[in-house]
């Protein structure tokens, strides 16, 4: 008998961003059509049916912040890796983890060529047309330069054109930096367009300058990177982003904060009422400078697989500041940050050894055995080693395991942290991130609590082309059991049942955020009121 429905999902708890409840979900033409305590049999019809068997069942992941098929220059002269990830492969890990909206970065650079952010992103969007993705997607411009000409014609484009509505800006890296003026450039120029600011926030003199001294001091291996890095940097130039957001009234998100002392920053400009915005991500609350640590010898580069800006915190009284965080609204989303750089690669971590002048002296350029040789003899340096580790696919599973599971969040915090929070802030929702009727339907199914076997991970069990996982050993208590993208099961019971081309473009709109934002009294000791 026909269905009104094309797929249904029974016997689930839907878990929303408020709340908790048993129910069905009845599926039509890639929305969401009804959601019901039962379905009658002439309901069912002939609809596929999916058994939750008890389990969550949540919106889509939405993750808005992964490196795909992204030049990064991350070292501190602006070197960087080759991203190991492509649109089919990043996007093929995001579904098996439970994602199915990402948010990736296209990115001007300071050559003449690259100029144009309309041409950067023309070129990005090849890059991802030439495989497919799993998943849907859209991108964020990230902006290293203030031109006058090119954001006042620009940015406007971008919003209308590609539906790009927010942008990234760097504090750090000597090829990406904007100074504090430039930043308020592009922050003016953003805020007229309603594009939302994305700062990362590190402050790029004190990391070169404690490099230095590093390196004089000979303490070049890959831990020492998280010493060039300590938590002060990212609170100096939180403090100093968000006082020069305050002076224009600009909204700002801050990207992957992995310091205690920076989100208390955030959590003081947000009782003031300021629109700060925060990001955490699954390295900053699983890893610690122990982890940093586990093979620390002057010749063992294992290490640089944990390599990533800003570091994880030094110990876990710093994540237990970060989980608080999550329970009190501080971090607005959960990201990934997967940055994947392979590990048994000239082009990846080992590129720390390879682009070290000491450590080449009288040695040629090397692949495979060699290379690992040279790598076991020579000691590189931390800063020659492209920033970030991959965790795109372990991103749900592990705030599942340790958040959730363990009683630190709620459900519907986890689902406002991962799905519905990133998808207002980020102008998809409800589209994205809502389990209510007209929008996708785009569902993370989990396994029954009570019949899963936890399991330790281990890299093959991953579907990145990355040659570790910074979560080696570690223990998982649940996994995605399904993930649909607008009606179609793209991954089932461990397999993958999509295909590269499922996923489409996503045009985005303005931050849900910004809508009704308050009418507060303005100091105009801290603002300049005449301005606007
Ligand atoms: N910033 C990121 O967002 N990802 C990796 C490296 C970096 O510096
Ligand atoms: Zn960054
Ligand atoms: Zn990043």
């Amino acid at each position: 008998m026909a269905s009104k429905f094309d797929l249904i999902v029974i016997n689930g708890v839907i878990v929303t961003a408020t709340d908790v409840i048993p129910c069905c979900i009845g599926i039509k033409d890639g929305k969401i059509h009804t959601l019901a305590p039962a379905f009658t049999s002439e309901e069912v019809g002939d609809a596929r049916i999916i058994d939750a068997e008890g389990a969550y069942v949540m919106p889509g992941g939405v993750d808005a912040h992964v490196h795909l098929c992204q030049d990064l220059k991350t070292g501190p002269h602006g070197l960087g890796g080759e991203c190991a990830d492509n649109f089919e492969t990043g996007s093929r890990s995001a579904a098996a983890g439970g994602t199915t909206t990402m948010i990736t970065f296209a990115t001007q650079t300071r050559d003449e060529s690259d100029r144009s952010l309309i041409k950067v992103v023309e070129a990005y969007n090849a890059r991802a047309e030439a495989t497919g993705s799993y998943i849907d997607y859209g991108f964020h411009i990230i902006i290293v330069r203030n031109d006058e000409d090119v954001l006042k014609v620009e940015l406007p484009a971008l919003v209308k054109d590609w539906g790009i509505t927010s942008c990234k800006l760097f504090m750090t890296y000597e090829s990406q930096r904007l100074t504090d003026s430039q930043l308020l450039d592009v922050m003016l120029a953003s805020q007229k367009n309603d594009i939302t600011t994305m700062i990362h926030a590190e402050n790029g003199d004190m990391i070169q300058w404690l490099t230095e001294k590093l390196e004089d001091k000979g303490m070049v291996a890959p831990y020492y990177h998280a010493l060039s890095r300590p938590p002060i940097v990212e609170m100096e130039a939180t403090n100093r982003a968000i006082a020069l957001a305050g002076l224009i009234q600009n909204p700002v998100l801050f990207v992957h904060i992995g310091s205690a002392i920076a989100a208390t920053n955030v959590r003081n400009a947000q009782t003031q009422g300021m629109p700060i915005y925060a990001e955490t991500c699954p390295q900053y609350l699983n890893l610690t400078y122990d982890d940093l640590q586990r093979f620390h010898s002057p010749t063992c580069f294992e290490n640089s697989k944990h390599v990533c800006s800003p570091p994880p915190p030094p110990g876990t009284s710093d994540q237990d500041e970060l989980y608080l965080g999550l329970l009190n609204g501080t971090f607005t989303i959960f990201s990934s940050d997967h940055c994947p750089f392979r590990y048994d690669s000239p082009h990846g971590k080992l590129t720390g050894v390879l682009e070290d002048p000491s450590s080449m002296k009288d040695e040629a350029p090397c692949e495979g055995e060699a290379l690992q040789d040279l790598v076991k003899r020579k000691p590189g340096s931390f800063r020659f080693i492209p920033n970030g580790i991959p965790g795109v696919e372990t991103r749900l599973p592990l705030l599942f395991s340790g958040g959730l599971a363990t009683g630190r969040i709620t459900a519907q915090k986890f689902v406002e942290l991962t799905s519905t929070n990133p998808a207002k802030l980020y102008g998809l929702y409800p589209k994205k991130g809502a389990l209510m009727p007209g929008s996708d339907a785009d569902l993370v199914i989990w396994h029954p609590q009570k019949t899963f076997k936890s399991f330790r991970l281990i890299n093959s069990m991953l579907h990145h082309n990355v040659d570790y996982t910074p979560y080696e050993g570690k223990e998982f208590v649940n996994w995605p059991r399904y993930t649909i993208l607008r009606g179609k099961v793209i991954w089932a019971e461990g397999e993958l049942t999509g295909k590269a081309y499922d996923g489409e473009y996503l045009k985005r709109g303005p931050s849900y955020f910004g809508k009704g934002a308050s009418k507060r009294p303005i100091d105009s000791r801290k603002t300049a009121t005449w301005l606007h």
